[in-house]
């Protein structure tokens, strides 16, 4: 099966039942037993849910294996990772860019626990053989990243990560599976904000981890159980239906993305353009190798101040001001007082997370309604 068609009928017969087209909804907390210890596969909807183990199938086939855990956010889900696989005095190396959230969770969560981390450009074989030591577990790899889109070879990664018995974690929110298939690539463990893509509609908050074996998934699969983030069957449900829908959107935001980063590009009030679809974009070569499309998040430093660019991301028509990407509606927000406001301002500014950095999270509008909105408002506040 193909993904179009799995994401479709993958583990999703009719309900044998009733002959429901359409996978019902589980909304049961527990099951009834046989015996004592006796039951179908299902006890109790923390463990298991039939909605969220059809959920967990398809996600798990999406990205070319068969083992998902399902959980309640994409920070659920990362930390069920990092409290599976790290202990205090262990030591991760990241992406120079990590969505604020996963920073807070690295530097106010595990950090003060004795994890230590360090950010490092991963394009610099150099400076990633000198950041691993005897104590790194994991490798933690957004590409492209949040908010800049810096895109990494996640196969050259992987393989000096491999040489050295550490785990690499892709989290492919960004990309998401139609983009990009990182367990090709050699990743070990991927990791996804179910939120944005997959889900695709706004509509929601989860998360989900997958790896190729029960075996490597194990310590997270005890903890989705064992500390309980896990996601309603409603919410489960929902995403299955986004999911049919996938390749489709996905193909939209490739492509109303293109166009937008084209024509922000060429726009004398842009400083700059982050999009791994530009040829002038320096992961541009690899993200055309490592992915069959560029996404549909696009970033610009604007000309002018951090006012300047506050006030062009509250201007827009279509692109709405809010956290978040991967909907169908078109967002947009200022990186710096939204989604990496919990960097603290001395550390954005020594990664060069700048003040006039928008980020806007390309929807599936007609494109040329968003070129419309991007060349008004630039028009109206271009600095
Ligand atoms: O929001 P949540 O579902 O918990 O997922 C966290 C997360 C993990 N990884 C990446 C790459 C993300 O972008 C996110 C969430 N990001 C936003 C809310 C945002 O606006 O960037």
């Amino acid at each position: 099966m193909r993904p179009d068609t799995l994401a479709i009928h993958f583990a999703q017969d009719p309900d044998p039942s009733t002959g429901a087209l359409v996978a019902p909804i589980h909304a049961t907390s527990t099951f009834v037993q046989d015996e004592p210890g006796v039951h179908r596969g299902f006890d109790y909807s923390r463990t298991n849910n039939p909605t969220r183990r059809t959920l967990e199938q398809v996600l798990a086939a999406l990205e070319g294996v068969r083992h998902c855990a399902a959980f309640a956010s994409g920070l659920a889900a990362e930390h069920a990772i990092l409290q599976g696989f790290t202990s205090p005095g262990d030591h991760v190396i990241t992406t120079p860019d990590v969505y604020g959230g996963t920073f807070r969770l690295l530097n106010a969560v595990h950090g003060p626990k004795g994890l230590a981390w360090t950010q490092c450009d991963l394009a610099d074989e150099r400076a990633l053989d000198a950041a691993f030591r005897p104590e790194t577990k994991l490798v933690w790899l957004e590409s492209p990243t949040n908010p800049r889109l810096f895109v990494f070879d996640i196969e050259k990664v992987c393989s000096i990560a491999r040489r050295r018995g550490v785990r690499v974690v892709v989290d492919n929110t960004f990309a998401s599976p139609v983009n990009q298939r990182p367990f090709a690539l050699g990743a070990d463990l991927v990791v996804h904000s179910v939120t944005k893509y997959l889900a695709g509609h706004s509509d929601l908050i989860q998360g989900a981890v997958l790896a190729r074996d029960e075996e490597t998934l194990a310590p997270v699969r005890f903890l989705q159980n064992a500390t309980g983030a896990v996601p309603s069957p409603f919410d489960c449900w929902l995403t299955l239906r986004g999911l049919k829908t996938l390749g489709l959107r996905i193909a939209r935001h490739n492509e109303n993305a293109q166009r937008a980063a084209e024509f922000l590009a060429a726009h004398p009030a842009v400083a700059r353009t982050y999009y791994p679809g530009l040829p002038s974009h320096p992961g541009h070569e690899i993200a055309r190798r490592q992915s069959s499309g560029f996404g549909g998040v696009v970033s610009v430093e604007l000309r002018g101040t951090g006012a300047d660019a506050r006030r062009f991301a509250s201007s827009l028509r279509y692109f709405r001001l809010g956290e978040s990407l991967g909907g169908v509606k078109s967002l947009v927000c200022h990186p710096a007082s939204m989604t990496h406001a919990s960097i603290p301002a001395a550390e954005r500014a020594r990664l060069g997370l700048s003040d006039s950095l928008v980020r806007l999270s390309v929807g599936i509008e007609d494109g040329r309604d968003l070129l419309d909105d991007l060349a008004e408002t630039l028009g109206r506040c271009g600095g």
